[in-house]
């Protein structure tokens, strides 16, 4: 079976043919940082916080992934005073939802594009019969935020898991397996789109053969086990990413539901 044909055929082997594409969403989908960055920035100052994330100390910081865990990694280590010692477990989550109240709204006004090449990529995967999924580190409110304004809602996705979905984020693989899980599929089966280090060790962790389009904090990170490394999805080739999934019957035992 080739890119020619529709997935979601029966294979000679009987078993139907299904196949996904996973996507990531900040930095993926969209250059969602920069909003994100400006959001934490926006919080902080609401909570009379004298904090502020540049660019440069922002791109540090993202190597936590997660924005409550991100928060508590600036206090203990770039030294977020004023933050009380003694109840980081109520003010972190606190001063987090402001964040996210300050990103969805920012994102809602509509001032942002998803990159080149996804929106040909998701038409082109769907009249292929492939199955969609999301697997991201970041809150559910901020991934619908995106998705209503980039693509009219999240109904092309099959399964999205997002932020505290899972209790380890990125690097870990949890988030992928559970995304895997509830699409029934073998990892072999399938393509993970990412534009980090951690998010490609995550999906690679899960057994995932992964394309990276590197974004604007994540060009210069490592990515030597990424099946495929694009500048943008634009000048990729369907085909390649259907050549990335396991010929169909070889894909191994489907995962139990
Ligand atoms: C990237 C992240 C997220 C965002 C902030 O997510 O690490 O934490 O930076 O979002 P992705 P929250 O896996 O999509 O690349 O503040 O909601 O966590
Ligand atoms: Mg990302």
């Amino acid at each position: 079976m080739g890119p020619g044909q529709r997935v979601g055929q029966r294979h000679r082997s009987g078993k139907t043919v299904s196949k996904a594409i996973i996507f990531d969403v900040d930095g993926t989908l969209a250059e969602t940082e920069e909003t994100h960055r400006k959001a934490f920035n926006h919080a902080f100052a609401a909570a009379g916080l004298d904090w502020h994330w540049d660019q440069a100390l922002y791109e540090k910081l993202l190597a936590t992934t997660g924005g409550k865990e991100r928060i508590r990694f600036f206090i203990e280590s770039f030294g977020g005073n004023a933050a009380p010692a003694d109840d980081l477990d109520t003010f972190i989550p606190a001063l987090h939802a402001s964040k996210t109240r300050a990103y969805t709204e920012i994102i809602s006004s509509g001032d942002i594009e998803l990159r080149p090449g996804i929106r040909e990529l998701i038409i082109d995967a769907k009249m292929h019969g492939f199955r969609l999924a999301i697997a991201t580190t970041t809150t559910p409110a901020n991934v619908d935020a995106l998705l209503n304004v980039t693509l009219g809602g999240s109904g092309v996705f099959e399964v999205i898991c997002a932020g505290d979905s899972v209790p380890d984020k990125k690097p870990a693989p949890d988030v992928y397996a559970l995304v895997l899980d509830r699409l029934g599929l073998p990892a072999a089966a399938c393509v993970a789109l990412e534009d980090s280090c951690n998010g490609l060790q995550s999906a690679v962790a899960a057994g995932i053969p992964t394309v990276v389009t590197p974004g604007i904090y994540t060009a210069g990170q490592e990515f030597g086990a990424a099946a495929l490394v694009v500048d943008d999805l634009a000048a990729l080739d369907f085909g390649k990413i259907y050549g990335l999934t396991a010929p169909a019957g070889q894909a191994g035992r489907r995962r139990s539901r």
